[in-house]
């Protein structure tokens, strides 16, 4: 594929980790702009080296100061970070995330962090698509480890915690956290567990909760989550996370699970791609007299919603038949319900 013109150079500079052009071609992608696609294409073949790390939890869990803590760790083992705060409350784009970039401050300058915000524009599942493909964009970008900070609170944000590779859930000391985290699936979700304020009173006893939880969990393969306690706003225990992470990496990498969980990944983008395209052609071709028809026959009880969705489906294939012409018997047994509908 040969590109010219401004998005070429655009992608091409992105793609050598230029922070302008990167962050306008995340902005292009989160925006779903025309030139989305043609970015995201460019990026996919030189996608796919980067470890996805996600850490999510409760609100005001120490997340994003263990994330930023993280990356300074892994600057110093030489790999290059790019974290990506996803922040579901905020209808500002990043407004409510000025705290957390104060808290990044010192990373800002390293050339070797990258760090953005993704706020909710529409909905939650266009968030997780959303942070998906900016992770194929800082993936192609050349970053070896991308930080996804999301909070954990719902199935939702439980979807965007699934575009990593592995997970932690970071919970806090105080009493009731090991049950609400087994309300929101999150001991599910998590490779590893992260107790932070662990300078706080019952620190041992809520990891010691979550390893009971965890006995209670499906057996998920032969990783066991180990449970790790940290002072993030201190940096304790933050190597031992790091180090867990890359064990979990190791682990993944020698029986295959990386493998398995990125096709899992992309089977599932496919299938969301091609939901969409069907959908929209499908939905072009019904003319609105007769959308609205049909739903007036469900309201009234004249179709079952199996049946109006047959009639609706046979119209579509009929439409798209010979010489582009629907055919009359098929036109005029699934037109009756429109009819009867009307009158
Ligand atoms: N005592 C104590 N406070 C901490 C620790 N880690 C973080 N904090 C504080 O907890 C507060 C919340 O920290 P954040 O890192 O913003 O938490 P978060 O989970 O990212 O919060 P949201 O993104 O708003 O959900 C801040 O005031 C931190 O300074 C810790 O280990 N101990
Ligand atoms: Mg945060």
């Amino acid at each position: 594929m040969k590109r010219t013109g401004p998005t070429a150079s655009l992608i091409r500079r992105a793609l050598d980790g230029e922070r302008v052009p990167l962050a306008r071609a995340i902005s292009l992608v989160e925006n779903e702009a025309p030139e989305a696609v043609g970015i995201l294409d460019a990026c996919f073949a030189a996608s796919g080296r980067a470890f996805r790390i996600g850490v999510t939890g409760p609100p005001g869990a120490g997340k994003s100061t263990l994330v930023a803590r993280m990356a300074q760790d892994y600057r110093r083992r030489g790999e290059t970070v790019a974290i990506v705060a996803v922040d579901p409350t905020s209808p500002f784009s990043g407004g409510a995330l000025l705290g957390d970039r104060v808290r990044m401050g010192e990373l800002a300058g390293d050339p070797g962090v990258f760090i953005r915000s993704m706020a909710t524009r529409g909905s939650m599942g266009g968030l997780a698509v959303h942070t998906a493909q900016a992770c194929d964009v800082l993936d192609a970008a050349g970053f070896s480890r991308i930080l996804i900070e999301t909070v954990g609170v719902g199935q939702s944000e439980l979807e965007v915690a699934q575009a990593a590779d592995s997970t932690a859930v970071v919970l806090v000391p105080e009493s009731g956290d090991g049950v609400q985290a087994m309300k929101a699936g999150l001991m599910e979700i998590g490779d590893l567990f992260v107790i932070n304020k662990s300078d706080r009173e019952g620190a041992d006893r809520a990891a010691f909760a979550v390893k009971s939880a965890l006995e209670l969990r499906a057996p998920g393969g032969d990783w066991s989550p180990p449970v790790l306690q940290t002072v993030a706003s201190q940096g304790d225990g933050v190597a031992e996370v790091v180090e867990a992470f890359e064990q979990h990496r190791a682990h993944l990498e020698a029986t295959s699970g990386l493998e398995r969980r990125r096709r899992r990944r992309l089977e599932q983008r496919l299938h969301d791609l091609l939901r969409e395209r069907l959908w929209g052609e499908f939905r072009a071709r019904v003319p609105e007299q007769r959308w609205a028809a049909s739903i007036d026959a469900l309201v009234s009880r004249r179709l079952t919603p199996h049946q109006a969705a047959g009639r609706l489906a046979g119209d579509g294939s009929a439409a798209a038949g010979e010489n582009g012409r629907a055919p009359r018997r098929g036109a005029g047994r699934s037109g009756r319900a429109v009819r009867s509908a009307r009158g």
